[in-house]
């Protein structure tokens, strides 16, 4: 399927780089100009907007991290005046204040067009019915995903969250053909699915996914695809930049970041130095077309890479690959850096296991424990000839050489662990409670 906006999504990579420059230039001179935080933080760092003099001068402007927003609650750092502001999002955060992001206008049309481009990569577009099963409210997902549907001319089913044996009703009886939730939302509505006897492979007309707003792996989408008959894209974005924005196309090989939005970096998490392409780091971006809540070189603390290369699709625009966690979801057991990613990687990979698992950190005496509750696979279960000892010796083998760090597996039964309709928590780190 054609690109949403050929003009700008095919633009040939100089050229890209050209208007990146332009646009980051004019954004530093805006914010040197009216907006108090930024002039502080530039004039802190030395540095002027006169001294962006290439697209590589973004690396002399100071970063911004997520206390920055914190302290500036509810809008101090904000651009715009009270009376051009169209929408509040607030994202909860677990710990301190929340963070609260404005929209002018121009703000909810970038990211309407941010998804329509992302939704089209994903060969969605008129005829398409479209089930929004992500939180609507103060969370960015629900209308988020609904602007950018609509805008593609899709039509939208707004369920939200919750509810689920209706969703399941409406998925049929409505045709949908795509729907966008977390993935382990959707894992839950196709178990609650076949509790009643609806298959949604064979019974809906689902064919796409979009997927995301937490951490899953290479193999679980696989898992899910296999699973339900459909194509499972994985969705990316965070509240501070506008809500969900990029996503992979159709080629499935890393997620398209618009790069006349939004100018991403890699860095090292420790150093802040910049690291090249396939090289993993921090992420760190700069939206480039932001009124109220204009974000420079925002450390967003999630791991991943950057591919600078041209996809298959003909976008031009540069690609990070999937998420492999937070920089604070880290867990480091015994010295040992492990992310919970990992472990989803590692198990989705044995067959006798099932989709879910949960991983409790906690600490005996001086030493951490890591014990994986694990989901046996329906099949496993109630086959008598599988041996559950066996089972459990290898996924324990298999956690171990792929962590290089010993791990405590207990298997549990299938559909005994938490089931969740947002964002999974899948850790429980007892060493900080
Ligand atoms: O989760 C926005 C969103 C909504 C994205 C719907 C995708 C779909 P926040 O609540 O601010 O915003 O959480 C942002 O969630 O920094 C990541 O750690 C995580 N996250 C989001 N998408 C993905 C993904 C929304 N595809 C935080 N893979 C981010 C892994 C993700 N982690």
């Amino acid at each position: 399927m054609a690109a949403w906006n050929p003009r700008i999504e095919e633009m040939p990579r100089d050229e890209l780089q050209r208007l990146q420059f332009k646009l980051l230039k004019m954004l530093v001179y805006r914010l040197y100009s009216f907006n108090d935080f930024y002039r502080r933080r530039m004039k802190d760092a030395g540095v002027h907007p006169d001294d962006i003099r290439t697209l590589d001068d973004v690396r002399k402007l100071p970063f911004m991290y997520k206390r920055d927003l914190r302290d500036g609650y509810p809008d101090r750092i904000f651009s715009a005046a009270r009376d051009e502001l169209v929408r509040y999002h607030v994202s909860s955060g677990t710990t301190g204040k929340p963070t609260v992001v404005g929209y002018t206008r121009h703000d909810v049309e970038i990211w309407t067009e941010s998804l329509a481009r992302a939704f089209t990569s994903c060969g969605l577009g008129r005829g398409d019915v479209v089930q929004v099963s992500y939180g609507y409210g103060l969370f960015t997902g629900g209308l988020g995903a609904h602007y950018g549907a609509e805008r593609i001319g899709a039509t939208v089913l707004p369920t939200s969250v919750g509810n689920t044996e209706r969703q399941i009703e409406l998925m049929q009886d409505l045709h949908v053909t795509a729907i966008a939730c977390t993935p382990s939302y959707l894992l839950h509505m196709g178990e609650v699915a076949e509790k009643m006897g609806v298959s949604i492979q064979d019974d809906t007309d689902l064919r796409a996914g979009i997927l995301g707003a937490e951490p899953w792996s290479e193999q679980m989408r696989e898992r899910i695809q296999d699973w339900l008959g459909i194509r499972a894209y994985d969705i990316y974005g965070t509240s501070e930049l506008s809500g969900p924005m990029f996503t992979e196309c159709t080629e499935q090989k890393g997620i398209h970041i618009w790069g006349d939005l939004a100018l991403a970096e890699i860095v090292d998490p420790e150093t802040g130095e910049p690291l090249g392409p396939g090289e993993r780091g921090e992420l760190t971006v700069t939206i480039l077309q932001k009124e109220a809540l204009p974000i420079i070189r925002y450390r967003i603390g999630d791991i991943t890479v950057m591919d600078d290369g041209t996809c298959a699709c003909g976008r031009t625009h540069p690609r990070i690959g999937r998420i492999q966690g937070r920089v604070d979801d880290m867990l480091i057991i015994r010295g040992i850096n492990v992310f919970p990613s990992q472990v989803e990687h590692t198990l989705m990979q044995i067959p006798d296991v099932g989709r879910h698992f949960q991983i409790v950190v906690d600490r005996r005496g001086a030493l951490d424990t890591m014990l994986v509750r694990v989901e046996v696979a329906e099949e496993a279960f109630s086959d008598k000839i599988t041996d559950l000892m066996v089972v459990k010796k290898k996924v324990e083998h298999r956690l171990r050489s792929s962590l290089n760090v010993g791990v405590d597996v207990e298997l549990v039964e299938p559909g005994s662990l938490p089931r969740f309709e947002g964002k999974s928590k899948k850790v429980i780190d007892r060493r900080s409670m």
